[in-house]
């Protein structure tokens, strides 16, 4: 099975998301209740592996956070571009997620991540040539973009599956991330 540990979008985000995709020639736009943050691809593995991946992302402690996507980006360059994404404003308890949630995959056996963890929520992959002009046009016509901020709960572990439509993701297993107790959420007499 073909694997990777993300963040979903909560529906807001999705909204938002979704109201700016589209108008880009050459452009496969993601599924909007697709679009995710990617903290670690795994790739293809067999079921013992799974298994263990599950068992090392289970025992993972981090705790949750607030987090807002900010701006546009694009991976490729020149004459190709290869991806069109929604970028995130710098948060430190992501950069810690993603260390534990790697040393969790590497715990569970996998090879390590050397490409350096880019934030992103991909929005389309590019089908044919698409040139950095048109993209750059595309990012001008739609202006600044934020969204959120939102409270990041859990890392998700994803199956994909690769279909002639593109990629679907089903979830296999949540991790909880730890939230701080909130006023809002005691119980009347809790402090006795
Ligand atoms: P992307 O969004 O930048 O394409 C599921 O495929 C997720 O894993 C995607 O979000 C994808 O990132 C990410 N990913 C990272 N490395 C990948 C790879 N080598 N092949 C496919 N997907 C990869």
């Amino acid at each position: 099975m073909r694997l990777f540990v993300a963040i979903a979008m909560p529906e807001d985000v999705t909204e938002r998301l979704s109201a700016v995709m589209g108008g880009l020639d050459g452009a496969r736009w993601v599924d909007p209740d697709d679009l995710h943050l990617t903290l670690r691809f795994v790739g293809e593995v067999g079921r013992d592996a799974a298994e263990d991946l599950a068992a090392a992302l289970s025992s993972l402690r981090a705790p949750a956070f607030p987090l807002r996507l900010a701006g546009f980006g694009h991976f490729g360059s020149g004459r190709r571009v290869r991806a069109l994404w929604a970028g995130v404003e710098p948060q430190p308890a992501l950069a810690l997620l993603q260390g534990r949630v790697e040393a969790a995959a590497r715990r569970a056996g996998q090879p390590a991540e050397t490409r350096k963890f880019v934030p992103h929520v991909t929005l389309a992959r590019m089908a044919g040539a698409v040139p950095e002009d048109a993209v750059a046009h595309w990012t001008a016509l739609r202006g600044p973009f934020a969204a959120g901020p939102f409270e990041v709960r859990e890392a998700v572990l994803f199956e994909s599956f690769l279909g002639r439509d593109g990629p679907h993701y089903e979830r296999r297993m949540a991790v909880p991330l730890e939230r701080l107790p909130d006023a809002d959420d005691w119980e009347e007499g809790e402090f006795c």
